[in-house]
């Protein structure tokens, strides 16, 4: 039972994978600091659970011995850090230990407050011995003071009077999560963090400093208690683990609440972790609690205002989509050191690394809503543009910066290179993104200062890494989007992407010199003028493969040429193919783990006429197995743009509730944030056909067949356009800034205030 903006499920499964799934589900995360939803007073001792705390950029590195030590191949990687916990409250009535796993559970449920950013636990549990109590658990990461993380933990005594304790700890003794039989976590677990500090300035208080082995960083965990009653706390204290013990008698009816505030700094931002987390914890206790849950209302209000994506007609699918955007700004990081990882910050999966998801999947979001996030995700990869430049030389290029695969602060994380460094993409991707950002705010300062040296950059691995042969500019050796079909020539995809990257180097070069911004730049990386007609020349010599007979563009050179994989008769639980076959056996056969072709056909449709890219969306769905949660978001657009709708609502409604429902079966591993980005675009970039493009911003939008109607809102060029489509009509709003050309269902026109259009285009 779940209202409009309140996600809730009652009567929860105990189960272990029920649980664990909801640890993820409800976890709480402000871009800075993430807090997987732990039971507060733990599991039964046979259960698996993941009881994480994570800061976003925040890392030790790990040994990653390569069995062949070939050139240039990587030896340790960067994982995220599970830091210290400060979950744990266990509570006793008249000496019975409170346990969703003994006693009677009475009610039960969970509940995540998108429009208060808060989430809620209540409990109603009888002891074996009959005490009565309600447990209401309030949990916030606050988007206003992002170190801060808060439980309030509130008992009711329902049918007796007598002895009430909490125990409440902080415990640094933590690890990171393994299995070392699934590759999308971490195969092994080491001790990452060494206490240096532990004190207990106060009672309830307890403040520790971690220093990591290997990556010299520190983090600081500050913890209060506070009891909304005369309590006697009793301190027990070792070995980085800490426990307050707070006693204190609850009467029949009565409410008793322990409020634990919890701090966060690390030393990647603060140059003293500890003085940070005085600092914060003083400005936390500042103001009563509820003064921050209105902060946090408050912070809300705006986002959803800037980016309500509203649906009507279909309840349980728009609370879904509205969860999907909520994760989203749960997960982008808000400074230069953190971006936004393939789990947000609400899992290890993955490891806690940067991919391309951030660019091609969750960014677009952002560029399109708020783009001062959409400017910082870039922020980081500007500061990691020396990083990618050592990439490059690693990878043998002479010249331009190749971004790494995966990734946390700069370097290459990724250990199996055929579907990771390979993919080389991921340059066209991220300039991609800055041109996007440009389209959309057309910040050109911001394009002088920093977005332009990333394309350039970029732009000269290209010519780099393919070469001229017989009049065309080919690449090789690289691995597209699809895992399932690695280092190939002339991959559509990539093909594509270096085009375009390579086509707005030329065009920033231009308007740089027209603007007279050109020197600062240029002079800085010793970008020349002969420089900028090679990529010209390569822009136009690129070859994107093409299949006469067919009349499709094939993946790469060699994928019409394999075996197709029998995916109707593979066994159902043979999906993934990654976890069921070995690499080489799945390589020789034309399968697509995820969209690739169709994406760039999504990405870049001016490259190819529309009857192309029918045919080859037609061919590839034949072989496409999904198995990537990146994939039938984009399938969806594309079928969006060639009016097959039935299709493309059916695709949009497979990734809607993937993990709401657990559909890839790892959600417990955390959430699939490209897939939640992805979602949106579906909607926005499929039934709204909205495009950022050099002429301007295109729209043509379509009700899908179950909705009654939808809204979406963008921010452009320094105005707010609503869209709103029912079953009549779509209207576009300017709801401020100065008219605005737009192409509306192809054409041409100006918004200067509102704009309607009959339904049936
Ligand atoms: O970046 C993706 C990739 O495209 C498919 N495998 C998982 C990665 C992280 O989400």
């Amino acid at each position: 039972m779940s209202s409009q903006w309140v996600y809730e499920i009652r009567d929860l499964d105990l189960d272990n994978p029920s649980c664990l799934v909801n640890e993820t589900i409800f976890h709480n995360a402000n871009g800075y600091i993430g807090v997987r939803s732990n039971f507060e007073e733990g599991y039964p001792e046979n259960y698996d659970t993941i009881r994480g705390s994570y800061i976003n950029g925040f890392y030790d590195i790990a040994k990653m011995p390569q069995a062949e030590k070939l050139c240039g191949l990587i030896e340790e990687k960067q994982t995220m850090l599970n830091v210290a916990d400060p979950q744990t409250i266990r509570l006793k009535i008249n000496g019975e230990v409170f346990s969703m796993f003994e006693g009677t559970v009475e009610e039960s449920s969970r509940s995540l407050d998108m429009a208060r950013g808060i989430t809620g636990r209540r409990v109603v549990w009888t002891s074996t011995k009959g005490h009565k109590i309600q447990v209401l658990v309030r949990r916030m990461t606050s988007f206003k003071l992002l170190p801060l993380f808060t439980i309030e933990y509130e008992i009711r005594a329902l049918n007796f009077s007598g002895d009430l304790c909490f125990i409440s700890e902080h415990n640094g003794d933590v690890r990171n999560y393994c299995n070392p039989n699934d590759p999308r976590v971490a195969g092994e677990s080491f001790v990452h963090l060494k206490g240096r500090m532990m004190e207990t300035p106060a009672p309830g208080e307890s403040m520790m400093v971690m220093d990591t082995v290997s990556s010299r960083l520190s983090v600081c965990t500050y913890v209060k208690n506070i009891c909304s009653v005369p309590a006697k706390m009793t301190c027990h204290a070792n070995d980085y683990h800490v426990s307050w013990e707070i006693g204190t008698s609850i009467q029949q009816g009565q409410t008793v609440t322990l409020t634990k505030y919890t701090i966060y700094t690390d030393s990647v931002r603060y140059k003293d972790c500890c003085a940070g987390a005085r600092r914060a914890m003083e400005e936390a206790l500042s103001v009563p609690l509820q003064q921050w849950y209105d902060w946090q209302k408050d912070y809300l209000d705006v986002f959803w205002n800037q980016s309500a994506l509203d649906i009507e007609g279909d309840d349980d699918l728009a609370l879904a989509v509205r969860y999907n955007l909520y994760q989203l700004i749960q997960s982008a990081g808000r400074d230069k050191y953190g971006n936004m990882a393939a789990k947000g910050l609400s899992g290890e999966g993955y490891e806690g690394h940067y991919f391309w998801d951030t660019e091609m999947y969750m960014q677009p979001f952002f560029t399109l809503t708020n783009p001062d996030i959409s400017r910082n995700l870039i922020d980081f990869r500007y500061e990691i543009l020396d990083a990618a430049r050592e990439n490059a030389r690693i990878l043998g290029h002479k010249k331009g910066a190749l971004y790494p695969w995966r990734t946390i602060s700069g370097k290459e994380c990724s250990g199996y290179f055929p579907s990771g460094s390979a993919q080389y993409h991921i340059d066209g991707d991220i300039a991609y993104a800055v041109v996007a950002y440009y389209l959309a705010t057309l910040d050109f300062d911001y394009i002088a200062q920093k977005g332009a040296e990333i394309v350039f950059e970029t732009a000269r691995l290209w010519m780099d890494a393919g070469n001229f042969h017989k009049g065309r500019f080919l690449i090789n050796a690289v691995t597209g989007p699809d895992e399932y079909t690695c280092i190939v020539n002339n991959n559509y995809y990539t093909n594509a992407c270096a085009q375009y990257n390579l086509h707005w180097a030329v065009r920033f070069w231009e308007l740089l010199e027209e603007a007279g911004q050109l020197a600062p730049v240029a002079e800085k990386i010793g970008l020349t003028r002969e420089e900028i007609l090679g990529f010209e020349q390569a822009e136009k010599a690129m070859y994107l493969p093409y299949d006469e007979e067919l009349g499709i563009n094939p993946q790469d050179d060699s994928f019409l040429q394999k075996e197709k994989w029998d995916i109707a008769n593979t066994p159902k639980d043979h999906f993934p193919l990654l976890l069921h076959y070995h690499p080489l056996y799945i390589y020789r056969f034309q399968v697509c783990k995820q969209a690739d072709t169709v994406l760039a056909h999504f990405i870049f449709e001016d490259a190819q006429d529309l009857e192309t890219i029918r045919r080859s969306f037609a061919y590839y769905e034949t072989v496409t197995t999904h198995d990537s949660s990146l994939s039938t978001c984009i399938y969806s657009i594309v079928a969006s743009k060639l009016g097959e709708r039935e299709k493309a609502y059916q695709y949009f409604g497979d990734s809607a509730k993937l993990d709401l429902f657990n559909l890839h079966h790892n959600t417990k591993d955390g959430i699939h944030t490209a897939n939640m980005g992805g979602n949106y675009m579906a909607v926005v970039y499929g039934f709204g056909g909205l495009r950022l493009k050099e002429d301007g911003l295109h729209l043509a939008p379509y009700l899908p067949g179950p909705w009654k109607a939808y809204t979406f809102k963008v921010h452009y060029r320094g105005r707010n356009i609503k869209v709103c489509v029912d079953e009549n009509k779509t209207t576009v709003l300017l709801e401020s800034g100065d008219a605005v050309p737009l192409w509306i269902y192809g054409k041409e026109t100006v918004l200067e205030n509102t704009l309607e259009f009959s339904a049936q285009q």
